[in-house]
């Protein structure tokens, strides 16, 4: 096949990598649907991906992952700096040489008998300022479909990129999926990523995690950009203006569901909409009016399966009715589609689980899908889709929310007292862990912006950038940044808060709060508002007003207690701002 470039860089790259996997061909991905198409059809032929029910789910597919290789695997991703302090405290690293050459050695024949496929691809809108360029290699053809899906593909971006050497170098092999030699490194320094011996999507997608956070958030650093954990949102009030919010929550806390959710009836009959910018990642960077823009760098949309229902995400799940390919969920032979927990309460009974086992969902104790089984849905099908999607100049920032999964501790909302107290907020963030890495589940960590896995650089670093940020920011026109947890739990261990489309009311506080429409009070964490502004119309039955009391409390001894945690957190950094210093002073004093 014919080079679909004459970009020296590029084919000098591609070359070398030639040498080292060997091939037995070379496929250049030109984003056509002919070519989509067939590689469909190929992948299906060899059972790689199974043909749903095209009248039900038109062009939609399922794939099944290997049973060890279903989520992200933190304990094997490494930043491959020339120094660990440049990695930081709280990312593996691995020095750059050794890395390629243990890497390297993995590869080496590894597409022996296999296709290699070359995916260009855009992060953000083609030839917008906020966007980049990568080229991902890989011997899937699930990755190539996947990554069309979640980014611009094809000839454009090539032409794009022009003669540039400014552009991510991505190679991908799958190997034996061989646990012990699964590696995902990212190599800021050089712009360059490796990952070996993983189908899953977090570790292989290589334009997502591993590009658009860990490599982006370091190019940012240098470039006076963000790169974010982070959704991005239109909320329009009944006089029809739209804010918007960016929230970073850490992985499967809830960014898809708040990106896409449905206001209460009472706020829907009044006028209040909530439009999807995206659902996972935001690259954030200054107008030319001073105000914080934000662009979503994705295409598609790589969300959580359970629990999507008509009910908690209907959205999203209209989203997945075409055009999508589902990873690791159950497969029901009834009527050739699929099914997961909580996507209602009829399990199929003629079924096969996510590892590939007949599955009688009636009468099974095991699982059908698996826990953090996935869509990859293409962001157009989205019906609350921000008219904003492609805007290359991006959307005005006017909040940012963080938050996480706290069963105690972390009220509702609150709102930081200015930016670097907020960032202080960020930095403290944590959260119970979920199923979207591999190991335990429902640990208390800390998770600062949500970017624990996905800082590519010293986390102090990077708190250090947000500060700056801060720094060149008019405070009347820098985000106002406020922190949510819709997980607090009762004694008996339920959800306090009914969360998803109620978690609006929250919103909408947030937005008057930053157009000084209301008052909040003082705590010693911050502004938390006063009861009687957080609507509760239509939920009175399941929120009492004992109930938003208590969500609105803040607990000063289990504060305390909270301090201890950050100080010993904080004692991991050697170069901690000086700022965020004098920002625990602060909290110490105020919960004395
Ligand atoms: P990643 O794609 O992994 O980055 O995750 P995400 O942040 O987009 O998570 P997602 O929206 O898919 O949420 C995943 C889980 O959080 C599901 O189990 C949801 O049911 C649950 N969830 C989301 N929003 C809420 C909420 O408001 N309240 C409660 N209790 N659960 C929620
Ligand atoms: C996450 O884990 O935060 C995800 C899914 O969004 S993955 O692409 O696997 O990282
Ligand atoms: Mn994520």
């Amino acid at each position: 096949m014919e080079n679909m470039t004459s970009n020296k860089s590029v084919l000098s790259w591609i070359n070398e990598k030639i040498d080292l996997v060997k091939p037995e061909k070379v496929v250049w991905i030109d984003g056509t649907q002919e070519q989509i198409e067939a590689l469909r059809a190929e992948a299906c032929s060899t059972g790689e991906m199974i043909k749903l029910n095209q009248e039900l789910l038109p062009d939609c597919y399922l794939h099944r992952t290997a049973v060890n290789d279903v989520a992200r695997v933190e304990g094997r991703t490494f930043i491959c700096a020339p120094t660990k302090e440049e990695a930081g405290p709280t990312n593996n690293w691995m020095d750059p040489a050794e890395a390629y050459e243990m890497l390297y050695a993995i590869a080496k024949d590894s597409y022996k008998g296999r296709t290699m496929y070359v995916i260009p691809y855009s992060m953000g809108p083609v030839g917008s300022k906020f966007s980049k360029i990568g080229i991902e290699l890989t011997d899937s053809i699930y990755v190539v479909l996947n990554m069309v899906i979640m980014t611009r593909v094809g000839t454009d971006v090539l032409k794009a990129l022009g003669d540039s050497e400014d552009w991510v170098r991505g190679l991908h092999c799958k190997c034996d999926i061989d646990e012990e030699k699964r590696y995902i490194c990212q190599f800021p320094q050089d712009n360059t990523i490796i990952s070996v011996n993983s189908g899953y999507g977090g570790n292989v997608l290589l334009g997502k995690k591993c590009f658009a956070l860990r490599i982006a958030s370091y190019q940012g650093k240098n470039e006076g950009w963000q790169a974010e954990h982070m959704l991005i949102l239109g909320l329009q009030k009944p006089d029809g203006e739209i804010r918007y919010i960016c929230a970073a929550f850490p992985s499967a806390c809830g960014k898809t569901n708040l990106a896409m959710l449905i206001p209460p009836e009472g706020y829907y009959k009044n006028g209040y909409r909530v439009w999807c910018v995206g659902d996972d990642i935001s690259w954030i960077r200054k107008g030319e009016d001073g105000r914080l823009y934000a662009i979503n760098p994705e295409n598609g949309f790589f969300g959580v399966a359970p629990g999507t229902n008509e009910k908690s995400n209907p959205n999203a799940l209209a989203s997945t009715r075409k055009g999508t390919i589902f990873t690791n969920v159950a497969h029901n032979l009834d009527n050739n589609t699929v099914w997961w927990e909580g996507l209602d309460k009829n399990p199929p009974a003629n079924a096969i689980e996510w590892k590939g086992n007949p599955w009688n969902g009636q009468e099974s104790e095991e699982k059908g899908a698996h826990p953090n089984s996935r869509f990859t849905a293409p962001a157009v099908n989205c019906p609350c889709i921000s008219s904003e999607f492609e805007n290359p100049d991006g959307v005005p920032i006017s909040a940012i929310v963080f938050g996480g999964r706290r069963a105690k501790l972390a009220p509702l909302v609150y709102q930081s007292r200015d930016w670097n107290h907020g960032v202080f907020v960020g930095s403290i963030m944590a959260s119970e862990t979920t199923a979207a890495a591999a190991g335990a589940v429902g640990v208390v960590r800390r998770d600062p912006m949500a970017m624990l896995p996905f800082c590519g650089y010293n986390m102090a670093d990077y708190w250090q950038h947000w500060i700056d940020i801060g720094a060149g920011l008019d405070p009347e026109k820098a985000p106002k940044i406020f922190n949510v947890n819709w997980f607090r739990k009762d004694d008996e261990g339920n959800f306090m808060w009914p969360g998803f489309g109620d978690n609006l009311r929250v919103l909408d506080w947030i937005i008057d709060r930053c157009e000084g429409k209301v008052e909040a009070d003082e705590t010693a964490i911050g502004f938390v508002p006063k009861a009687a502004d957080i609507n509760l119309e239509g939920i009175e039955d399941e929120v009492s007003d004992a109930q938003l009391a208590e969500l609105l409390s803040v607990d000063v001894s289990l504060w305390n207690d909270e301090v201890a945690g950050i100080e010993e957190f904080y004692g991991k950094f050697d170069r901690l701002p000086a700022t965020l210093k004098a920002e625990l002073e602060t909290l110490k004093a105020n919960i004395k």
